[in-house]
């Protein structure tokens, strides 16, 4: 219920700044700026949410988690921040009485795309617990100009728009002109010895200003603020006079834009990094305008540099933001005057690091020449790093060459960012369960067996008052009828609902539910891109990055052995589903594109076939964003997870699925095998190969002819593929499938299809009966509070960071 005084307040307060920033009475605003003038009335309370944390920060002297990240993906702030402070309803009743709809002002936002997926959504869900625990933490990123590109399918092929997110998603930035630091590029350098010290003189190297703006997240139910603080690059000379005044503008803007460029936009790669110099001058910006911001920080609370391991947790979020290890000895040796040991021991027992991936492809790596071009110091630090630690390794292992390589941070001619990682933490975590266990195995097997004490596991987990509270109104409202409120600020409390697995009125409720939000989210996709989707068929979901690992193909392969069955017969007994794709492709991932190019062209034939259309439907969602998923989560009912085993590694879809009660349909990967664990084999639909048979077929060959020549339906499929659907042959993909050495499908989608339609199978059989569907899904969210980000964030706060709450 809306108070009347706060009520009046927030009108007061609202016509304020729309008279003060627009010149409008309400009655003349347009919705844009009501949208504007309404959040910045949120952003003043968070404001003086922050001053109360500063106060009580200082009084409490805590320690800090400071959490560096290349991408935070926060999507919209408004109606996040509105429910954390308990004032939609408050807000809806102001915005009634100007005949403004407050759902629709949510819809002028822009999407903060400060990120391309999984790792960057993670950021932002940590942010959000952080706070509601009362947690000390600051996150650090960039303040991209565009975030992840727009995509825009045309043609069915997916073209890249900029993402122009800032004229809408300024107003949540607060600047901090007071806090502007200078990052150092380039030139050279000469060391000399000074009373002592080893003095580093740079030469024309070139000097950026890094201005921060802060986000400030909110808690659901706490007053704390968690803030993110996003650095953008500019000239310390806003422009060269000499060529000013002698009329050449572009050249005295030269200057000013190579700065800028640093944060123009996101790389929006997730898989494969290209060691391109201005993503390296983006990972040194980020990380040393916020280690000198940490030490700022540190020096003016504690006085002591000393303290800061006791004071400082700082976190490297995957490998991209690691040069913080050699730029903090740098600030602590060159700046500060300690000794390489004392720093040492500083930096390995203030540094965590998490790991996300155990592909190859996607572990970084970084030219010495180019390190040595664009940080040199930075790059003799590294060295040094490394000439010590192989000197303590040598003696640990003389002669065994192989095991030294393996731990070296250089190899050729390029610094190992994951091994410097390692190195330098105290903790090292994986993200699941499973993946935690194969870095042990594999890719840190060396450093394992050096220093077992150091790797640990900290599963994944999601922001439960986004992805529930937020996004699905009607099951929290159910949820609040059956098993209270409690669940909110404890996601464990789901559990109670457990008790209601075999009540049918609840089950029938749910399903009440689910259809409703199945027809918010047709609607949702009719409007915005003009396609129809039938709420009474299965929504059968897989929104994720396009990539091979991921194997949205195998889902598609499945979807046309479905369409064959009903070329042939019309009247097969196949139960009406849609299936959803939402997938961004890395711009130049050419075979990503084929595969998104397929999914639409196939939906495009349906279409034009109603026979099949009435029991088979294809969707792709265009341009899928956070604001896109919060209002399918809710509409789904089969959440595809279905990675070859071992590659995923960990996934947070699965999560957000599962806490809206979709069931899995899912290979034993990644965070899916806890999932598993929770619910039990009765509500999942688990099929494919475990990690070790994987692993097996891999080291015995994998032979996709095989599974083609010894399966009929296999074969229909691909002659489908080259035959083509509206038109368009996709024989690229065929023989992607079909090719064995070179560019064969590293991803063995053939060596799964067989099990994965007899799980299918089953699952359809399951999904007529629908209590017992029902069932399922109820399991489903009772045991999702498991994987609430809360739980990972008291995991890393008790073994990681060691943090205490604010009192
Ligand atoms: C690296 C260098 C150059 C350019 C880009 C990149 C880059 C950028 C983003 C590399 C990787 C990423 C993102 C990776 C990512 O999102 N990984 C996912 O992280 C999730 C959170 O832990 C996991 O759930 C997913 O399994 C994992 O794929």
């Amino acid at each position: 219920m809306a108070s009347k005084n706060s009520v009046n307040i927030i009108k007061q307060n609202i016509e304020e700044k729309l008279s003060r920033y627009f010149g409008v009475v309400p009655a003349d605003a347009t919705q844009d700026q009501l949208y504007k003038a309404v959040s910045m009335t949120v952003v003043d309370m968070l404001l003086e949410q922050k001053r109360q944390f500063n106060a009580k920060m200082k009084e409490q002297n805590l320690k800090r988690v400071y959490y560096l990240c290349m991408e935070f993906l926060v999507g919209r702030s408004l109606k996040t921040n509105l429910y954390n402070l308990g004032l939609v309803e408050d807000y809806r009743s102001v915005l009634n009485e100007y005949n403004v709809d407050l759902n629709e002002l949510y819809e002028m936002e822009p999407d903060a795309g400060l990120g391309n997926g999984g790792l960057g959504r993670l950021a932002a869900c940590f942010m959000d617990s952080l706070a509601a625990l009362n947690y000390p933490a600051m996150g650090f990123s960039l303040r991209y100009e565009y975030g992840l590109f727009k995509q825009k399918i045309v043609d069915g092929w997916q073209t890249e728009m900029p993402d122009v997110w800032l004229p809408g998603g300024e107003v949540w930035l607060t600047p901090r002109s007071d806090r502007v630091l200078k990052v150092r590029f380039g030139g050279w350098i000469s060391q000399r010895e000074e009373n002592g010290h080893l003095v580093t003189d740079y030469h024309d190297d070139t000097v950026i200003e890094a201005m921060p703006y802060d986000l400030l997240i909110s808690g659901g139910g706490s007053k704390i603020v968690s803030t993110l603080r996003l650095w953008k690059a500019r000239s310390v000379n806003t422009f060269d006079m000499k060529s000013f005044s002698q009329g050449d503008y572009t050249k005295a803007m030269e200057k000013n834009n190579d700065a800028e460029v640093i944060t123009k936009v996101l790389y929006p790669s997730d898989d494969h990094t290209q060691g391109k110099t201005l993503r390296l001058k983006q990972q040194y910006f980020l990380v040393s305008a916020s280690i000198q911001n940490i030490i700022n920080d540190h020096l003016k609370r504690f006085k002591d540099i000393r303290t800061l391991p006791e004071k400082a947790a700082i976190h490297i979020n995957d490998t991209h933001p690691a040069l913080c290890v050699p730029e903090l000895m740098r600030i602590l040796m060159d700046d500060l005057y300690l000794g390489w040991d004392e720093a040492w021991d500083i930096v390995t027992r203030t540094v965590a690091y998490t790991n996300h991936t155990v592909m190859a492809e996607a572990l970084e790596t970084w030219n010495e020449d180019l390190l040595h071009r664009i940080l040199p110091r930075i790059y003799q630090i590294i060295l040094e790093i490394n000439r010590r630690f192989m000197a303590d390794v040598w003696n640990l292992y003389p002669g065994q060459w192989e095991r030294i390589n393996k731990l070296s941070l250089i190899g050729d001619n390029h610094v190992r960012m994951a091994n410097l990682s390692v190195h330098a933490s105290h903790t090292v975590n994986g993200v699941s369960a499973l993946h935690s266990d194969i870095i042990k195995r594999s890719i840190f097997k060396e450093f394992h067996t050096l220093t077992p004490e150091k790797f640990t596991n900290v599963t994944n987990g999601i922001a439960h008052r986004r992805w529930l509270h937020q996004s699905n109104p009607r099951l929290s409202a159910l949820l609040d009828e059956t098993i209270g409120h409690g669940w909110y600020s404890d996601a464990s409390d789901l559990k109670k609902f457990r008790v209601y697995e075999n009540d049918e009125k609840v089950l029938n409720e749910l399903a009440e539910i689910k259809y409703q939000n199945k027809v918010d989210f047709a609607n949702r996709l009719y409007k915005k891109q003009g396609v129809l989707i039938d709420p009474k068929t299965r929504f059968d979901v897989q929104v994720k990055r396009l990539h091979a690992y991921k194997r949205q193909l195998l889902n598609v392969l499945k979807i046309i052995n479905l369409y064959n069955i009903l070329v042939e017969n019309p009247n097969a007994d196949i139960t009406p589903q849609t299936y959803i794709f939402g997938a961004k492709a890395a711009p130049g991932y050419y075979h990503a594109k084929e595969v998104i190019e397929l999914i639409n062209y196939i939906a495009k034939d349906i279409s034009m076939h109603p026979e099949i259309k009435a029991k088979l439907n294809v969707a792709f969602i265009e341009d899928y964003c956070v604001s896109t998923a919060e209002c399918l989560m809710p509409a789904s009912e089969i959440s595809e997870q279905i990675s070859l085993a071992g590659k995923e590694a960990s996934g947070t879809g699965n999560m957000k699925f599962m806490i809206n009660g979709a069931v899995t349909f899912g290979t034993m990967d990644g965070a899916n095998v806890e999932i598993c664990d929770s619910v039990g084999n009765d509500n999942i639909f688990i099929f494919g190969m475990s990690t070790k048979e994987v692993d097996d077929l891999w080291a015995r060959g994998y032979n996709s002819t095989y599974y083609y020549n010894n399966s009929m339906e296999l074969r229909k499929i691909i002659d489908r593929l080259k035959k083509g659907f509206a038109g368009k042959s996709f024989e690229n993909i065929a023989t992607y499938l079909l090719t064995s050495g070179g560019i064969a499908d590293q991803y063995m989608c053939l060596a799964d299809y067989e099990n994965y339609f007899e799980v299918y199978k089953q699952m359809d059989k399951v999904y007529k009966n629908k209590l017992q569907f029902q069932k399922m899904s109820l399991v489903n969210i009772s045991e999702a509070g498991r994987f609430a980000a809360d739980r990972s964030i008291e995991d890393y706060a008790r073994d990681i960071w060691h943090l205490k709450k604010l009192k």
